[in-house]
């Protein structure tokens, strides 16, 4: 058994199922919409999947960087990372990133999150860790789904005097946002930044419908289908 493990999204999507964060049943959703699935990044709760889960954002935030410096003049310009995590589950897992980028990639990223409750003592405000103002900042998440609670995100960072620099989610449902197209794609368009996910619905879709797999199940795949055919794009 691995104790170092590396992304990939059929064992992400594997480990996900064997421990409930991914369920099938009837979900009713933050925006409405009625789900044959559902993905709990709460339930991530052991060591070996936060640590894929971690790995996952930091092999992606370390593409994102070397792309980002082989574009820039030279290729030589120092970049500076830094991460944000919004409370409560992204806490957990902008922490456990900061340290995979730092063991696998040798990437010393700043890392910070947000309160809920304001603190109104000590040094008060609602932003700990990594000064984040001035800043263009990563942004993690768990999922999305039409797009609203990382609008919230974005909101609290414009509001610390921070911008965007790019949006990682661990799961994106490929949903419509407030238009017709995908909430990934009008968040890439409004905010101008790279929008990535781990895993979407297409790889749970395919996940299901592949003959090796014990969660293979016609019935389920065709409540998935439906749903995309309704909310999908
Ligand atoms: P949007 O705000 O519509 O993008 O929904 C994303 C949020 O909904 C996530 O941050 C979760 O709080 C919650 N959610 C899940 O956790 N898992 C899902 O599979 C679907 C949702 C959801 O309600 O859409």
């Amino acid at each position: 058994r691995s104790q170092d493990p590396t992304f990939s999204s059929h064992q992400f999507i594997q480990l996900a199922l064997d421990n409930q964060v991914l369920k099938f049943g009837e979900f009713v959703l933050k925006s409405g919409r009625i789900s044959p699935y559902f993905f709990n990044a709460g339930l991530l709760a052991t060591g070996e999947m936060l640590s894929l889960l971690a790995r996952g954002y930091a092999d992606a935030l370390a593409e994102q960087m070397a792309e980002q410096m082989a574009a820039s003049n030279n290729g030589t310009d120092e970049q500076e990372l830094v991460i944000f995590g919004a409370a409560y589950k992204g806490i957990p897992f902008v922490a456990a990133t900061a340290q995979a980028l730092w063991h696998h990639h040798g990437i010393n990223a700043k890392w910070g999150y947000n309160r809920k409750e304001a603190k109104t003592h000590g040094e008060g405000g609602n932003l700990v860790g990594a000064d984040v103002s001035g800043k263009a900042v990563w942004v993690l998440d768990d999922v999305i789904t039409a797009g609203t609670a990382m609008r919230e995100v974005v909101d609290i960072l414009e509001q610390a005097g921070a911008s965007v620099a790019g949006i990682i989610v661990a799961l994106d449902r490929k949903e419509k946002g407030l238009a017709e197209h995908s909430a990934i794609q009008e968040l890439a368009a409004t905010l101008e930044v790279p929008v990535r996910a781990l895993v979407d619905i297409d790889d749970l879709i395919s996940y299901l419908s592949d003959g090796e797999s014990q969660y293979k199940d016609a019935t389920q795949l065709a409540k998935m289908q439906h749903y995309r055919a309704q909310y999908g794009v």
